[in-house]
């Protein structure tokens, strides 16, 4: 197949934006930045952690012994509440050139474990569950009173992360961010010319090709996606259609983190190294609409392309131009296919 071997550029239907390919770039000699793999052992509980249970944190509250997750409001939040807010911003829509809006939301940590020194792929089924239903009920909590709920996690010094116990993020906001925004037109694009969601047809199609499936159950399913950005971009997919988050059934979320295990602990062998990533999840936002269009997603984003230590850079003409990828979403998918 053409496609394969020669540089071509793949087009990204849920963001409306095209991806260079170019195929065996990665053979390139490398005299680049090295990252340091992380390979040190963290204790089970670290007393200097300001997430394990019984310390304090930053803001002085003291966590509590908590044995499963634990979810708190983030100290240093992004957004705050309306009642936070002592001047306004007035919205200058007449000029578009200078637009600016207040903007409120809710921060919140969700606490994966009680142990400092796992992640989620050391994780049992049972236990990634629990993560699950944590997000769920953040969401469930928070919906009434915001367009959108985040729920992500930043895994990993490389990517910025600060703290090694593993955790994921909740941020509500009363506007829909762009990511979301994006996705949700080109989904509505979609279901108006076709009558029926774009990524409920993808994931069929990717069923059939095979070519960029990494692994499968009853319920979901991973793909590298025809036009995956990161070099090992993966996306998790429901086999049902399912437009929010918050409707999955127990078992739909048991079956989802016997799947994420799987995932995550392919990622883990991929460089002999715990894989850092930022994932999230991506369903419709909070607007009372049946949102038909929309079929529940997550995207799994790791920057690492070589090695432990060498990862992609999105600079240079990634910036200016498009995105490029240095081998192919087949190669990404044989590689991660052969540790499931
Ligand atoms: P990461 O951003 O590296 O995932 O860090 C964890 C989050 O935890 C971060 O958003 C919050 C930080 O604001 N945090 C607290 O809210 N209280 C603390 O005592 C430490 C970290
Ligand atoms: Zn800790």
């Amino acid at each position: 197949m053409l496609l394969l071997t020669q540089p071509h550029r793949r087009f990204n239907p849920l963001k409306n934006e095209w991806i260079l390919v170019s195929p065996g770039r990665t053979k390139r000699p490398w005299n680049g930045k090295q990252e340091t793999a992380q390979t040190e052992q963290q204790p089970t509980h670290d007393p200097n952690c300001n997430l394990c249970p019984g310390n304090t944190r930053a803001s002085g509250e003291k966590n509590p012994q908590y044995t499963s997750t634990f979810v708190f409001q983030n100290d240093y939040p992004a957004m705050r509440d309306e009642s936070g807010d002592s001047v306004s911003i007035e919205q200058s829509e007449s000029d578009a050139l200078f637009n600016a809006e207040a903007v409120h939301g809710a921060c919140k940590v969700v606490c994966f474990s009680p142990r400092h020194d796992l992640t989620l792929a050391q994780m049992t089924p049972e236990q990634i569950f629990q993560t699950i239903s944590a997000f769920i009920n953040q969401m469930n909590e928070l919906k009434t009173q915001h367009h959108w709920v985040q729920v992500f996690e930043n895994k990993g010094a490389l990517m910025g992360c600060s703290n090694p116990h593993p955790h994921g993020q909740v941020w509500a906001s009363n506007f829909v961010p762009n990511e979301l925004a994006r996705e949700d037109e080109n989904q509505k694009i979609y279901f108006e010319k076709h009558s029926s969601p774009l990524l409920v047809n993808y994931l069929e199609s990717e069923l059939n090709k095979k070519e960029r499936v990494v692994t499968e159950n009853n319920e979901w399913a991973v793909i590298v996606p025809f036009w995956a950005t990161w070099p090992f971009e993966t996306m998790v997919l429901p086999k049902f259609h399912i437009s929010n988050m918050t409707a999955l059934t127990n078992d739909q979320i048991t079956s989802l983190a016997e799947m994420t295990q799987k995932l995550l602990i392919a990622y883990d062998r991929l460089f002999e190294t715990s894989m850092p990533y930022s994932m999230g999840w991506h369903f419709a936002p909070f607007n009372n609409q049946e949102n038909a269009h929309w079929q529940l997603h997550a995207h799994y984003y790791p920057p690492l392309l070589r090695s432990a230590t060498v990862k992609k850079f999105m600079v240079g003409y990634e910036m200016l131009a498009q995105a490029q990828r240095d081998l192919t979403p087949e190669e990404a998918t044989q590689q991660l296919k052969a540790l499931i």
